[in-house]
């Protein structure tokens, strides 16, 4: 993949302007980056917190030739992929918190929102957006105690080219190794042994049915895999549910 980055200062969304740019024609490996968001987007409807300075809003356009239904998958790819490539650089130990956020410790630092235009003929495109906190030196009230930055972490100022390139070179081996099963065989043993929720409690907020149970770890479709009470177990479908720890936000 020939990754060709496309900078602006300040954007409404890098995914819209990345949606944008795949509508007109944008290859595969374009990259929309801004400095600041005006309407960082999370899913359904939450806002992503976008301040100006030091951290990384981006939005990666891709191309592959898998089913619709397999796309999903790619939000785990990247996840890993940011936290490889992070650890690498920084050695912090950093988590997935299943199915699209980094955390170190209990604290959220990364979320991730993948975006899917598609025909009865496939994929158009998939436009994964990483938005991480590098520089933040603090946050607004109700991210207070919740959110963290990789500055806060490690007490000093982190260069974002640097997190940039590390999180897209590990992004663009891990997506060759997942378009070769269009799945997360080859991927999985690794999302899970840095897979937050494994081994815990975690209540499953699905609207329809909320449940709890212990966290596996994910399947080679990327679902989260549960154990309920009564010893039966059920595969989560990412992009379904919220999930909570049984008494926290991790
Ligand atoms: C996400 O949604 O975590 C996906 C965030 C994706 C952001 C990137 S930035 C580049 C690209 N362009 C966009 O417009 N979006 C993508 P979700 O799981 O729904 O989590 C959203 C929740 O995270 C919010 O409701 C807050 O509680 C919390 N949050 C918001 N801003 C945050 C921040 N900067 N750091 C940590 N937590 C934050």
């Amino acid at each position: 993949m020939n990754m060709n980055i496309c900078f602006r200062k300040e954007v409404d969304s890098t995914n819209d302007w990345a949606k944008q740019m795949a509508e007109e024609g944008a290859p595969e490996g374009t990259l929309a980056l801004a400095d600041s968001q005006v309407l960082g987007r999370g899913r359904r409807g939450r806002s992503w917190e976008s301040p100006a300075g030091d951290n990384l809003y981006m939005s990666l356009i891709l191309r592959p030739e898998i089913p619709p239904e397999k796309a999903s998958g790619l939000t785990l790819v990247m996840g890993l992929s940011a936290a490889q490539g992070i650890t690498d650089v920084l050695r912090v130990p950093v988590k997935i918190k299943w199915p699209n956020d980094l955390v170190i410790g209990e604290k959220k630092f990364c979320g991730i929102l993948t975006e899917m235009s598609a025909s009865r003929q496939g994929i158009r495109f998939v436009v994964i957006g990483i938005g991480i906190n590098v520089n933040n030196s603090s946050f607004p009230g109700e991210l207070q105690g919740k959110a963290t930055s990789l500055k806060l972490e490690r007490g000093t100022v982190i260069d974002k080219e640097v997190i940039l390139d590390a999180v897209m070179t590990a992004f663009v081996k891990n997506y060759k190794i997942f378009l070769k099963t269009q799945d997360l065989s080859g991927l999985v043993e690794e999302y899970n042994r840095i897979l937050v929720n494994r081994n815990r409690p975690v209540r499953v907020l699905n609207p329809a049915n909320p449940f709890e149970g212990v966290a596996q770890g994910i399947n080679t479709f990327g679902e989260l895999l549960v154990e309920r009470a009564d010893g039966s177990v059920t595969a989560v479908y990412a992009g379904e549910v919220s999930i909570r720890g049984a008494s926290s936000y991790v």
